[in-house]
């Protein structure tokens, strides 16, 4: 993932650069909202998750033209996902704005008040935050009929049925109640409920949820309800939505009947007669917090009176009448055991720190991240310090600082591996970035399925009836270790035609289609490799510069010496530039890499792309040479750039030569040429030529 504390200013990007950091961070982000949304794991923090929607925006104010179709600002995090119908809410169901502390909330207040003009204080209803789900549950005449999840607020997820196993929601409302009305409130998992969970999950093999949160919503977003009647879900009311008659004239009266109906109503709500009463309810929550049942983040204050909420209304997406004032995150000390270096589905190295195991707020922590190596060295972190640690309402537990008063007299640094842990392959850190890489992506166990995925994708090999979850079975099976193993899968075609879901038919088609497939031109088979920035035009650029992929494989190698001639051609590549071109280098310094390669490549026929000639460039077809020393260019960055639009470079002028391009100190090729008759330009007449 991208660091957006140490990516580079956004006002120094390239056109080149913003467009490729764009299509990285769609493709992250729509992984985080896939990994928060619909499998409820999410694998970097709330704050993390933010940096890279804000650093996305500021790309695309910069460059409006390269705003993708599949923009993550188009779509909005919490969108909703398939598999359950959606359901609009008839009032939206709007966030709250935050407080960090006495003077945020004071400042709320005085907001409040100015709008209301008015100085007397103001009575609010306080209500501990509960780190859940929220919901909209509808009732007409008193029954229940349908509940939505709270999805990006205009429309949630129609879980009607699974909110129906849930004991504390309320099939029919007791007593007297209006003709429809919403019921606003969240769903959670208490933290004993959540261990318990996870521990029956592991024993089944089964995932395990990262926080009582995410345990809540994956539980309630089931398709199959018996799986959310299994798990213990709890609801505390707090809110209303639409009513076809007014309930109540305070928010504390609406608590009492929604208590009165049957709701659960948080036991902890308190009526403060003056917002001066709201820092003293914060503290004493404060203390509660980690003895509770249930995460909490904070206390939410809503000012009491209804007609007073109706004035204030709603301000963007939040009311005015109400705010959360959170807590700080909670944090316990423990020792650092050890530090594991994971490696990711991209190859990215990254530690992870696996501590004594210690309840942090309630929940038994025996892992948090250290997400890179600056990270690490940036707080010294070292193998048997004690730590603090500290879990927010977010996702990952995170290490704040080192207890250095208890470090250990023979504790040392920690070395961050230079080979990865998988394969063994040499680690690289592109300059700029802060994550270590793999660069074993061929041959590495933790990359390799999705490296497979990736050589058969639509846009790759293209091979039909070869998915990502059949690339995960053969792999399973043991039958895939490298990209050319996929051309031995028509060897196994009896057996595979035996395998559940697939028959006879199935599999002599899979066998025709990767058949067909052993034809590829070279511009998809460089793409198809999967190394790191080589998307699909990168790759087209590569395969129309070298033309066949044994030159291609023979400059690559040649360009692995910094300060070759091969190096700076590839440099020079319009389009490809110095970090691409050591993208490259790092994947064929790796022996295995060239060794897989060409064993893939054996199987193959790889068709050779036209050379770059631009129709249109006044050198195309010419024959150009450059004699004496020139002053902006390397004399291969000339001759790369000249070939790139067409051009041919020779090194002796003749009658066939159309142009000299005589640089300082030029001596007898320029003279050879005004013989002649042949034209010359000065550098810089060049430039202007080729642009
Ligand atoms: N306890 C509580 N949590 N909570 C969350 N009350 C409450 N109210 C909310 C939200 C989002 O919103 C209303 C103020 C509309």
């Amino acid at each position: 993932m991208l660091d957006t504390k140490s990516a580079p200013d956004v006002d120094t990007l390239t056109e080149a650069e913003a467009a490729e950091e764009l299509a990285r961070l769609a493709a992250d982000i729509a992984h985080h909202d896939a990994a928060y949304h619909t499998l409820d794991a999410p694998e970097i923090s709330d704050a993390d998750y933010d940096a890279l929607r804000r650093r996305n925006s500021a790309i695309e104010a910069r460059f409006p033209e390269l705003i993708r179709a599949d923009s993550p600002s188009a779509r909005v995090g919490g969108a909703v996902e398939s598999g359950f119908s959606k359901l609009r809410h008839r009032v939206p169901m709007l966030s709250l704005d935050n407080a960090f502390g006495a003077e945020e909330f004071a400042e709320f207040c005085a907001r409040a008040k100015r709008f209301l003009g008015r100085t007397e204080p103001l009575v609010f209803v306080a209500e501990p935050k509960i780190d859940g789900l929220s919901i909209n549950l509808s009732y007409e005449h008193g029954r229940f009929v349908r509940g939505a999840t709270r999805g990006d607020g205009t429309e949630g997820e129609d879980v009607t049925a699974n909110l129906r196993t849930m004991k504390s929601v309320p099939d029919q409302l007791i007593g007297e109640a209006p003709a429809f009305i919403e019921v606003r409130g969240e769903v959670f998992m208490t933290k004993a409920d959540f261990l318990t969970l996870n521990q029956t999950q592991a024993e089944a093999g089964s995932k395990i949820f990262a926080n009582p949160r995410n345990a809540a919503a994956g539980s309630l977003r089931q398709l199959d309800t018996r799986i959310t009647a299994s798990r213990p879900l709890s609801l505390f009311a707090y809110a209303q939505g639409e009513s076809s008659e007014p309930v109540a004239a305070t928010h504390w009266d609406y608590l009492q009947r929604l208590t009165a109906w049957g709701f659960d109503v948080n036991p902890l709500s308190r009526r403060l007669e003056n917002e001066t009463d709201a820092e003293a309810f914060q503290n004493e929550i404060g203390l509660e917090r980690s003895g509770l049942g249930y995460d909490i983040d904070g206390v939410v204050y809503k000012i009491d009176d209804l007609s007073l909420q109706r004035r204030l209304g709603f301000v963007g997406r939040a009311p005015r009448w109400a705010i959360a004032w959170k807590f700080p995150a909670e944090q316990a000390t423990t020792v650092l055991r050890e530090i594991r270096i994971q490696v990711g589905r991209t190859g990215a190295l990254t530690p992870v720190a696996e501590l004594e195991p210690v309840n942090v707020g309630g929940v038994l922590v025996a892992r948090a991240t250290l997400h890179n190596e600056d990270e690490i060295a940036r707080k010294d972190i070292r193998v048997g310090d004690t730590v603090v640690l500290q879990r927010a309402g977010d996702v990952i537990p995170q290490i704040v600082s080192v207890v250095l008063e208890r470090r250990p007299e023979d504790s040392t640094a920690f070395v961050f591996p230079a080979v990865c842990p998988a394969c063994g392959s040499h680690a690289v850190r592109p300059p700029g970035e802060v994550v270590k890489r793999c660069t074993g992506g061929l041959i590495c166990s933790a990359q390799l399925v999705e490296r497979l995925i990736h050589f058969v994708s639509r846009t790759a090999f293209d091979i039909d009836g070869l998915g990502g979850k059949t690339i995960q079975e053969f792999y399973n099976e043991g039958w895939l270790h490298s990209p050319a193993d996929i051309f031995k899968l028509p060897e196994r075609e009896e057996v595979i035609a035996t395998r559940e879901g697939w028959g006879k038919l199935s599999a002599r088609n899979l066998s025709r289609s990767i058949a067909a497939r052993r034809t590829i031109s070279l511009e998809r088979f460089i793409y198809a490799l999967g190394i790191r920035r080589i998307g699909e035009s990168n790759a087209k650029l590569l395969a129309r510069h070298y033309g066949s992929f044994a030159n291609w494989r023979a400059q690559m190698l040649a360009a692995r010496q910094i300060g070759s001639d091969e190096r700076s051609e590839l440099g020079s590549i319009s389009g490809i530039g110095p970090t691409i071109a050591e993208e490259l280098t790092d994947f064929f310094d790796e022996p295995r890499n060239i060794a897989t390669l060409d064993e893939v490549a054996a199987e193959l026929t790889i068709q050779d792309a036209a050379r770059a000639e631009s129709a249109d460039s006044p050198v195309a077809g010419k024959t150009v040479v450059f004699t004496g020393t020139l002053e902006t260019l390397t004399r291969p960055e000339a001759k790369a750039r000249a070939e790139s639009l067409g051009a041919k470079v020779t090194d002796s002028v003749s009658k066939k030569t159309d142009i000299v391009v005589v640089g300082a100190d030029a001596g007898s090729k320029a003279r050879k040429a005004a013989e002649l008759g042949v034209r010359t330009m000065t550098e810089a007449e060049w430039r202007e030529l080729v642009g």
